[in-house]
């Protein structure tokens, strides 16, 4: 048995071991006999998270992570044990979606967890980076979740014709597109609406706001979200690690990082072009089986962009992540 098999075998059995210890502390609907009990992650800090109790909002405990739980990330679900201060995380839950991104060496990592929405935030400042949101509208569609894209900072000059038009043939495409300003407190009941009884991942370039939506839509919490104001008053505040909140109609927002550039490099061609919604009647069509929809005679996708039927720039979209691929 090769090295790498040994430890794939050794990995599963960790799991395995955890999720029996999720499935007991479950079973005995919270606390088991050694004490465990289940848990949410609401932020993870190096070695340590913030865990709350699900039967009882709001108390949250500062946990270490046990060594052997490979990732943890805001809305993991936990089996943690309360110890004289903090606690200690025992187990994750296995995930039921994963939002991933790569780090600074270009590995890919979880950032946050079980989520069923992405809200990809966009303004005119700064301008959004070319392509940033198709990357993350195709890795939602890979990942099973429903992405809707929202234009925030509304009230500044320049979120007119230009980006509306823009915006526009990503609705033609059938994905829902939001207008709000965090600034003005506009568009948040449509926003409220989307969201309700969801779990909603905020992502987009840093500085576009999502933070400050994330604020004008909780009002209550003020003091956790406050240190915003404070740090903007001296200018810049960059949200340093994902953070998730509790809408208080139901449902959960998780504030991200923003980040400048996201690799799809993870996605083999066939899965990227599958990502790109609107791309997917003129798939597995062209004379190559294995045509990337390049350079390749016979591409029914490079003849749907000739002919109108697919947007020339999410074409270019598209070969560009490829390009970053290869
Ligand atoms: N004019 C205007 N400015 C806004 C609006 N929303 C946020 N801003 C400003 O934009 C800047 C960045 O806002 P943040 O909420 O920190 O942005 P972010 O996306 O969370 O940034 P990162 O945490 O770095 O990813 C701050 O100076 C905000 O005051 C808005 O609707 N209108
Ligand atoms: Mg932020
Ligand atoms: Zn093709």
């Amino acid at each position: 048995m090769s090295g790498r098999k040994l430890s794939q075998n050794q990995a599963r059995r960790v799991n395995r071991l955890q999720q029996q210890k999720v499935s007991r502390a479950l079973d005995s609907g919270g606390l088991d006999a050694g004490d465990s009990r289940p848990g949410l992650v609401i932020s993870r800090f190096g070695k340590q998270a913030d865990i709350e109790d699900p039967a009882d909002p709001g108390n949250i405990t500062r946990c270490h992570i046990r060594a052997n739980i490979d990732s943890l990330v805001a809305g993991d679900r936990v089996v943690w044990r309360a110890e004289a201060d903090g606690g200690v995380v025992l187990a994750r839950q296995d995930r039921i979606s994963a939002l991933h991104r790569p780090d600074a060496l270009g590995r890919m990592r979880a950032v946050a967890a079980n989520l069923d929405r992405l809200v990809v935030v966009l303004a005119t400042e700064p301008p959004p980076h070319a392509n940033l949101l198709d990357r993350y509208l195709a890795a939602a569609e890979d990942a099973g979740i429903e992405a809707l894209v929202l234009l925030n900072k509304t009230d500044l000059p320049g979120s007119g014709t230009g980006i509306r038009e823009l915006l526009s043939g990503y609705q033609e495409i059938g994905y829902h597109v939001l207008f709000a300003s965090a600034r003005e407190a506009g568009g948040l009941e449509a926003l409220r609406e989307a969201l309700a009884d969801h779990t909603t991942a905020f992502v987009g370039q840093s500085g576009v706001g999502k933070s400050s939506i994330i604020a004008a839509l909780l009002p209550h919490e003020e003091l956790r979200i406050g240190a915003l104001s404070e740090a903007e008053s001296k200018g810049r505040h960059t949200t340093t690690a994902a953070r998730l909140y509790h809408l208080t109609q139901g449902g959960e927002l998780i504030d991200s990082p923003g980040i400048r550039e996201f690799s799809l490099a993870f996605l083999e061609p066939v899965r990227l072009a599958a990502a790109f919604r609107e791309f997917r009647p003129f798939l597995g069509r062209c004379r190559f089986r294995d045509c990337r929809h390049g350079e390749e005679p016979g591409c029914e996708l490079r003849a749907a962009v000739a002919s109108g039927a697919v947007s020339e720039p999410r074409y270019r979209s598209y070969l560009q992540i490829l390009g970053d691929d290869a």
